[in-house]
């Protein structure tokens, strides 16, 4: 069933979530309730983001978990998706790119897991280029009455109920799908609402731009190397924004090809399975595109830890297949 056929452009999101929820007769309201939080707190952090000054920009002097610098803005946003999430009640545990261990929400009989980055590409906030949140969302595994555990966090990517995006750019946007087609909406600040922008979005099966960091191809594997040099002399054209979220909407909207492979410096790559490349995996699948880490298809993946790294080659379908060629060869 499609989200979108029913639906006009210019419908707000309440609205179509509502609408989404009346065609499940058994649908509780859970997720759509959890889907409401998201947007409150994505709301939330585009103003913060559209208004940061030296309060908010900037290095906030300590590394994550992963050893990367921290900025305020990165605080910021886990703080505000977080208490949008355990204030909604939907959600019992958390797995952020902010935090080491698994967030217990107190919501121990809520039935949802989210994983979720909440600011990715943060390294460009002091320079005024498009950030984003990627979340992903599953059923909880375990009885309810206690809190999730590392079995409910460490879902395969074909366990998710639901994903999305949310992309600061020029304009606000969320993306999201619950496996049935993916849709985005453009947030009108002055109305506080999303609307229904891009129904029923679907990747262009080929494109003519690819997005990758430059500087590690010397390290990347021989085959993803081999097609570099095919889209090279193809003339395609380079993009690499250096925010996944922004790299990724560019090229759902006019076809194309992101990866980052694993390098010398980052062995397994360097995005994170649970929270950007399963939540993206699953968008480019439902808009007709595909995910690989090279070899196995990204949804596939079993986790094994929480802030596990994978590589990631995701886009249009011709492009992966073609990858997926020069892996073998
Ligand atoms: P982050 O989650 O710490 O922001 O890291 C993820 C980001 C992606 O948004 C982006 O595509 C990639 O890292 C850029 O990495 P690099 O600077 O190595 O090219
Ligand atoms: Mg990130």
């Amino acid at each position: 069933m499609n989200d979108a056929l029913a639906l006009p452009v210019g419908t707000t999101l309440d609205r179509f979530i509502m609408r989404k929820q009346e065609e499940f007769p058994y649908a509780t309201g859970e997720l759509s309730q959890l889907l409401r939080d998201m947007a409150l707190a994505a709301k939330i952090v585009s103003r913060e983001i559209s208004r940061a000054d030296q309060a908010t920009m900037g290095s906030f002097g300590q590394q994550n978990v992963q050893g990367e610098e921290q900025q305020k803005l990165d605080l910021i946003a886990n703080i505000r998706f977080v208490r949008a999430l355990r204030n909604g009640g939907e959600v019992c545990a958390i797995v952020s790119e902010e935090e080491e261990d698994i967030i217990h929400t107190g919501n121990t009989n809520a039935k949802y897991i989210v994983a979720m980055d909440p600011l990715d590409g943060s390294s460009n906030i002091d320079v005024n280029i498009p950030v984003g949140t990627i979340f992903s969302i599953y059923r909880r595994l375990s009885e309810g009455g206690q809190n999730g555990t590392l079995e409910d966090c460490l879902q395969k990517g074909t366990q998710q109920a639901a994903a999305g995006y949310i992309l600061y750019g020029a304009s606000t946007m969320l993306v999201y799908t619950t496996g049935h087609g993916v849709n985005g909406f453009t947030y009108e600040p002055s109305l506080g609402e999303f609307f229904l922008s891009h129904p029923n979005m679907k990747i262009p099966s080929h494109g003519k731009q690819y997005s990758c960091n430059d500087a590690n191809v010397s390290n990347f594997p021989l085959g993803i190397q081999n097609y570099l040099a095919f889209c090279r002399e193809q003339k395609y054209s380079s993009r690499y924004i250096g925010s996944l979220v922004a790299d990724f909407h560019r090229n759902l909207l006019k076809g194309g090809i992101y990866f980052y492979p694993a390098s010398a410096k980052n062995k397994t790559g360097k995005l994170r399975l649970l929270y950007e490349c399963n939540p993206l995996a699953f968008i480019a699948e439902q808009a007709g595109g595909q995910a690989t880490d090279g070899i196995e298809r990204i949804l596939d993946k079993t986790p094994t830890a929480l802030h596990e790294r994978c590589p990631l080659v995701i886009g249009s379908s011709e492009m992966i297949e073609k990858v997926k060629k020069y892996m073998t060869l």
